[in-house]
């Protein structure tokens, strides 16, 4: 049988590391490449040292650490990533991470040594709150982005640069990325349905696909109670109806289509003046990708047309265009068996939500280990999860991942 994971050891890492750009009404922000996520880096290599693994930081400052095993091959590795949104909690991305080096710490414990290495990685900007689009450190490492391309992107509605900002928190590294023998991604669930069903974990099966978009309207400044309605070129009306449009498309398609504006910005954002410049930001997502398609297509189009009948102009930037993802089914089933054969209920599911292990799909077998979030909540400070289920998923991580890598049991 696999060697116990510690419980205690891995809620006090998860705190630990909650203390890292810890927000006054709690919760976290360590958005992307600021000095927060740097504190949280530096945490985390010092952590990684702590337990003897090896530490590479590659050109897009993603960091893994290795754990040697009897042959010189491709590692098994777990990861996740530990940057937050604006509003993050303790276990989104950072239970990924730290549940892999609770792996690490139960193996050295228990002096059991494995075939494959082992490899536990945290990835740049998974977020993309700050620099779009999420999944970049995850994306250059799997080869699906362009490292000079993400070096070279810039804040959305900001002026830092990937690239500048990395130097600047001393994490622009050299090492270079490989595909592992597999990869595994421990992580909140950050929806409603384990929850609900009364399941532990989620042998997650997929992860729908994600289309961002920055809609730019320019119109005319003018004075408020001077210009008559006919004669105004209002770039906030349209922006107001283009997120209108966005939200009439996913209920007219219904679940799973999804649509959120998130940003919405108006300029110059006075009371006594028309806005010359909306600037808003719009996420669709499907696990069906020609709906998907279809529905991005139909609200740019309409966008179009909402700027021309309002003698505007748009500009319209992707920010990130991500097909859903199918994940290794054998390894899936792995994650259910594993789950099983410690009487924790399961079920496959899809995820809603984007993850690092959707950019390692395409290259190695790779699943993802799902457990409860109260209330589905996620992205809000108020994210959590139950130490029990905690302990359960880190324990089918180490499970599954001593299988894998030929743990000497
Ligand atoms: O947007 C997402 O799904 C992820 O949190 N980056
Ligand atoms: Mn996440
Ligand atoms: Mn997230």
């Amino acid at each position: 049988m696999t060697p116990d994971i510690s419980l205690p050891r891995l809620m006090e890492s998860l705190r630990s590391l909650g203390q890292v750009g810890a927000l006054d009404g709690g919760g976290v922000c360590r958005l992307a490449l600021t000095d927060a996520d740097k504190a949280g880096r530096d945490w985390l290599v010092a952590r990684m040292e702590g337990l003897g693994l090896t530490v590479h930081i590659d050109a897009i400052g993603n960091i893994w650490g290795i754990r040697a095993g009897h042959s010189d091959t491709a590692p098994v590795m777990m990861g996740s990533h530990i940057d937050t949104v604006a509003t993050g909690g303790l276990y989104d991305g950072a239970l990924g991470v730290l549940a892999g080096l609770e792996v690490i710490a139960t193996l050295n414990a228990a002096g059991v040594e494995t075939d494959l290495p082992l490899a536990v990685a945290a990835f740049t900007n998974e977020e993309g709150a700050r620099f779009a689009p999420d999944m970049m450190g995850s994306g250059v490492h799997q080869g699906a982005l362009d490292l000079s391309e993400m070096l070279a992107t810039r804040a959305t509605g900001g002026t830092a640069v990937v690239g500048e900002e990395l130097a600047r928190i001393g994490y622009a590294g050299t090492a270079v990325p490989f595909t592992p023998a597999a990869y595994l991604e421990l992580h909140i669930e950050q929806g409603p349905v384990l929850e609900v069903e009364g399941l532990r974990i989620g042998a997650v099966t997929s992860v729908q696909g994600i289309h961002w978009t920055e809609v730019t309207v320019t119109g005319q400044t003018n004075h408020a109670g001077t210009t008559p309605m006919a004669l105004r070129r209002d770039a906030g009306q349209v922006g107001f109806a283009i997120a209108r449009a966005a939200d009439a498309i996913a209920a007219r398609l219904g679940p799973p289509q999804v649509a959120t504006v998130g940003v919405f910005e108006l300029s110059p954002g006075l009371v006594n003046v028309v806005p010359g410049t909306a600037r808003l930001t719009v996420d669709m997502r499907n696990t069906d990708g020609d709906v998907l398609d279809a529905a991005t297509e139909e609200l740019l189009a309409e966008a179009q047309a909402l700027a021309q009948a309002a003698g505007c102009t748009i500009d319209i930037r992707p920010l990130a265009r991500f097909a859903p993802v199918v994940f290794d089914a054998g390894l899936v089933d792995k994650v259910a068996r594993a789950a099983e054969a410690r009487q924790l209920p399961t079920r496959r599911m899809p995820s809603g939500a984007g993850h690092d292990a959707q950019m390692f799909a395409p290259n190695c077998p790779t699943a993802m280990i799902f457990i409860p979030s109260a209330g589905g909540l996620s992205h809000n400070i108020n994210e959590h999860s139950d130490e029990d289920d905690i302990g359960a998923g880190a324990q089918v991580l180490c499970d599954v991942v001593c299988d894998l890598a030929g743990a000497q049991i």
